[in-house]
């Protein structure tokens, strides 16, 4: 039965009146979905047990909390349909690894997964973690009970729940502050979902009597939340976790009066859909500062005000950003109140030194031991015949040496904790695979990034990742060609206005917005700060670099070197 709830709606009228208005619309199918799943069980067990490929779309939803996709492979739709043959069912799984951080066990498991039941690739995300491709139906088990077995998991790497907490590798490395080093994983076990289902329908049904059953957060309830939640933790100097993206982002720092703690934004959140006006890319806002001891108090009362708040009537708009931008930063922080009990403090002023640190090439560290960050286009680790082997390469490592990894918000991997002694051997076995590291590297290669789009992403409109190469070397061609070779540029791709490459914060944004066609956007920058503007629409791919060029021509002639191309284009102005 379709349950009805009240939407409502709250906007300033000025001169400091609030205007509440309210309507009563059905809630999304996925509502009634989640409730009689039973704690997000449904009708898992037995569909994981059938002979079919694919799964019904009420399992489809559920399995999205236990990290699981339904994809087809959209390289073969056209034929298959032609033949009247089904879809070919395959599934991406996304493993939840709070700040990144894998030790080498980990890794050796990850690795083996990659050939036992995926596409033989690992694909480093964009908040830390890892997915798969192209597994079986059959497949989901085994890899849910390896991952076990090395303490890791892909529930609640997606669904309606607190997501992978991402933080600043650097904050990791820093020898200063213990309690920075711990506060994702922290994070990550307050917020993570606490019924069993996916331990006993994935890992081991057998046993699931003889565990407790323990009650779901009461921040989640049986309905958990309107959509997907983010916490980032930056670095207090580095936003190379784009800190103003996120529902919840902190950013470290020492109050007068409290001491430690975090400035503490909300409301960011960058994904939109061309099908409904009212949606858009956001910036988070400045709410409170927190100390360590209050942090997670805080946060729960904001996944509570969401959770109450947040539109359950419309899936495309049901992000806490909007909740956000529909009431004002003031009102949502009273609301926050009220279910904190008591008032929160003013937030400190944001950062000025802030910029992104792209974490390549070596570094030693506070300890004498060493850190290599070795750029992974477009995030997919693998052997390339003839080419770089990195996937074994990252595997001898974790073989040969007890190393940490650390998987960046730049889909790039930092080999960690390398003693000095162990630095050759590390130089050694990156050269034997032919990984180049950052010196290497091209201008715009170093830091672009693409989704996965085709031909897993259902939601893709166009390429992404299979391009990125092809699309980094025709703007380094046209940066070369004006004595820009040398000045980097932020590039990022993305196969829909969905964001998932964070192309809305980049100088250069490159978004799916037909089957062939892409809408080119400009503006944003490292700091992440401030959003891309739209430059120009609906254009080819093979037509990308050159529409870029009259603007490369006058950030050529009119800014100086230490003006990046982001800056350059946000004080010019562009049309
Ligand atoms: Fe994303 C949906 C991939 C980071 C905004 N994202 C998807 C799905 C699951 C497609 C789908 O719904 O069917 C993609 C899987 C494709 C595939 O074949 O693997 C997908 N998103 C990714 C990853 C793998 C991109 C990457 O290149 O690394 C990132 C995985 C992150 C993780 O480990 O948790 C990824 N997605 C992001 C980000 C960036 C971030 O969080 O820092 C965003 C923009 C920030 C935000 O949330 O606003 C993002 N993804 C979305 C959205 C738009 C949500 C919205 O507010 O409207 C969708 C669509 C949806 O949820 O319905 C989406
Ligand atoms: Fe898919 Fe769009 Fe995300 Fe790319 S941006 S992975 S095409 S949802």
């Amino acid at each position: 039965m379709t349950k009805w709830i009240r939407l409502v709606t709250i906007s300033h009228t000025g001169m400091g009146e609030i205007d509440v208005t309210t309507e009563t619309k059905p809630e999304t199918a996925v509502e009634e979905i989640k409730r009689s799943s039973n704690f997000l069980r449904g009708s898992l067990g037995e569909e994981l047990d059938n002979d079919v490929a694919s799964v019904s779309n009420d399992a489809e939803q559920l399995l999205k909390f236990h990290g699981i996709y339904s994809q087809d492979n959209r390289d073969v739709r056209r034929e298959r349909a032609v033949k009247h043959e089904e879809l070919d069912y395959i599934f991406m799984i996304r493993v939840a690894i709070p700040g990144g951080r894998v030790s080498p066990d980990q890794w050796l498991a990850l690795d083996r997964i990659a050939s036992d039941v995926a596409d033989g690739s690992i694909r480093l995300t964009t908040r830390q973690a890892v997915q798969y491709h192209g597994v079986l139906k059959d497949g989901l088990r085994p890899l849910a009970r390896s991952l076990d077995e090395q303490l890791m998991t892909s529930f609640g790497a997606c669904g309606d729940v607190v997501r992978n907490v991402v933080s600043c590798p650097g904050l990791q490395s820093d020898q200063s502050d213990e309690r920075l080093h711990e506060i994702t994983s922290r994070l990550a076990r307050t917020f993570r979902a606490t019924t069993n289902a996916h331990w006993e329908i994935f890992v081991n049904g057998d046993k699931a009597a003889s565990r407790e059953e323990i009650a779901e957060r009461s921040f989640y309830g049986d309905t958990y939340l309107p959509r997907k939640f983010k916490i980032a933790v930056a670095h207090p100097h580095d936003n190379c976790v784009d800190v103003f993206a996120q529902d919840v982002g902190l950013i470290p720092g020492v109050h007068p009066m409290a001491g430690d703690g975090f400035t503490l934004l909300v409301g960011g959140g960058l994904g939109r859909s061309y099908a409904n006006d009212d949606t858009f890319s956001r910036l988070a806002d400045p709410m409170t500062f927190v100390t360590y001891d209050e942090l997670e108090e805080v946060i729960a009362a904001i996944v509570a005000t969401y959770r109450d708040l947040g539109d359950r009537t419309d899936r495309k708009r049901a992000r806490m950003k909007y909740v956000v931008a529909d009431m004002g930063i003031e009102q949502f922080r009273k609301e926050v109140e009220v279910r904190l009990g008591r008032d929160v403090r003013e937030p400190l002023e944001l950062p000025t030194r802030f910029d992104a640190d792209d974490h390549l090439g070596w570094r030693q560290l506070g300890d004498g031991t060493w850190q290599v960050g070795v750029r992974v286009s477009a995030g997919r680790v693998r052997d390339d015949e003839g080419g770089t082997t990195l996937r074994t390469a990252l595997r001898e490592i974790a073989e040969q040496l007890p190393v940490a990894f650390f998987i960046t918000a730049q889909q790039d991997i930092i080999v960690s904790a390398i003693r000095d002694s162990d630095r050759p051997l590390v130089e050694a076995l990156l050269a034997r695979h032919r990984v180049r590291l950052d010196g290497a590297l091209g201008v715009v290669e170093r830091t672009a990034l693409a989704c996965p789009a085709l031909p897993t992403c259902g939601q893709a409109l166009t390429e992404a990742e299979r391009r990125l190469p092809e699309l980094v070397d025709t703007i380094e061609d046209e940066l070369g060609r004006r004595k820009l070779g040398r000045r980097s540029l932020q590039l990022r791709m993305t196969g829909c206005p969905n964001g998932c490459a964070r192309p809305a914060v980049a100088e250069v944004g490159i978004v799916g917005r037909t089957k062939s066609t892409y809408d080119v956007y400009v503006g944003g920058g490292p700091r992440g700060d401030r959003l891309a503007t739209l430059f120009r629409e609906k254009v080819p791919f093979a037509e990308i670099s050159t529409v870029l060029g009259p603007l490369f021509d006058r950030w050529e002639s009119e800014s100086d070197v230490d003006e990046s191309f982001g800056d350059f284009v946000t004080r010019v102005g562009v049309s």
